[in-house]
């Protein structure tokens, strides 16, 4: 009975013992990055990261190739590996985490970035960089000479080489101060895009427009102007306060004007 009592305790203890370094929260570490699980015995690999700038660089253009934010857990990245034309051969290797990359046409690539830490291990990230042209300039056209509260409409005109969808963006300045702006589309490219737009108070007023692309290439400004004048009503406002207060002259005016 006594030796059973024995055997059970030590079973007990055993199981207890077992237990006991989770439960009482013993720092069991579990090697784990984003959903992977790794060998105990084995480091972390490092992460990939890379940036583009600009962000959409024309054809042509050197754009620099940012993996500075590329990291390795446990250890440090030593070389950079940069596939420019996604068949899987890394074309150049780099200490630095910068490059400088140029593409002659307008379209979308594949770009892979290997990273290796100093244990050898390895981590990938492959991003599209978007190559686009600027769009054109808008052509604007419209009224150069109104009236105060009238509407009138201004058209754009502009194309993008890349055949991307448009906006054009305006701006209205009154005097030489900045009054209102906006944008209008998106339109197909090569397409008009129509600004009504109501002229209050009177001044000499532009309508600058630019065209931007759907990947945010923005093109130079054109700017067209109009002239709001005073109406008659303003401009004479004190000499229809006289005819009004003088009954007699303003019917004698009124006849001869719409003799
Ligand atoms: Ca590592
Ligand atoms: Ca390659
Ligand atoms: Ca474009």
């Amino acid at each position: 009975m006594e030796k059973r009592i024995l055997v059970i305790g030590l079973v007990l203890l055993v199981s207890f013992s077992s237990i006991v370094p989770i439960s009482m929260g013993y720092d069991v570490k579990i090697p784990y990055i984003k959903g992977r699980l790794f060998k105990s015995n084995m480091g972390y690999p490092p992460v990939a990261k890379f940036e583009v700038n600009p962000p959409c660089p024309s054809p042509g253009e050197l754009a620099s190739y940012r993996a500075k934010n590329s990291f390795d857990p446990d250890g440090y990245i030593v070389s950079y590996e940069w596939d420019w034309d996604n068949d899987g051969i890394y074309d150049e290797n780099h200490t630095i985490p910068t490059a400088v990359h140029a593409y002659n046409s307008s379209q979308k690539y594949n770009v892979t970035l290997r990273v290796t830490d100093n244990e050898g291990l390895n981590g990938i990230k492959t991003n599209t960089v978007i190559i686009d042209n600027f769009p054109e300039k808008p052509s604007i056209y419209g009224p150069s000479v109104g009236n105060t509260g009238g509407v009138y409409n201004f058209t754009f005109y502009a194309c993008d080489p890349d055949d991307d969808d448009i906006y054009y963006r305006y701006w209205i300045w009154l005097n030489d101060w900045h009054y209102s702006y906006g944008e209008i589309g998106p339109f197909s490219s090569g397409t008009n895009g129509t600004l009504a737009y109501t002229f209050w108070p009177s001044g000499d007023y532009s309508v600058s427009a630019q065209t931007v692309d759907i990947y945010g290439k923005e093109s130079e400004w054109s700017e067209v102007y109009i002239t709001i004048p005073r109406t008659r009503t303003v401009y004479n406002l004190n000499w229809y306060n006289f005819l009004n207060n003088h009954i007699v002259l303003r019917w004698f005016v009124l006849r001869i004007t719409n003799s």
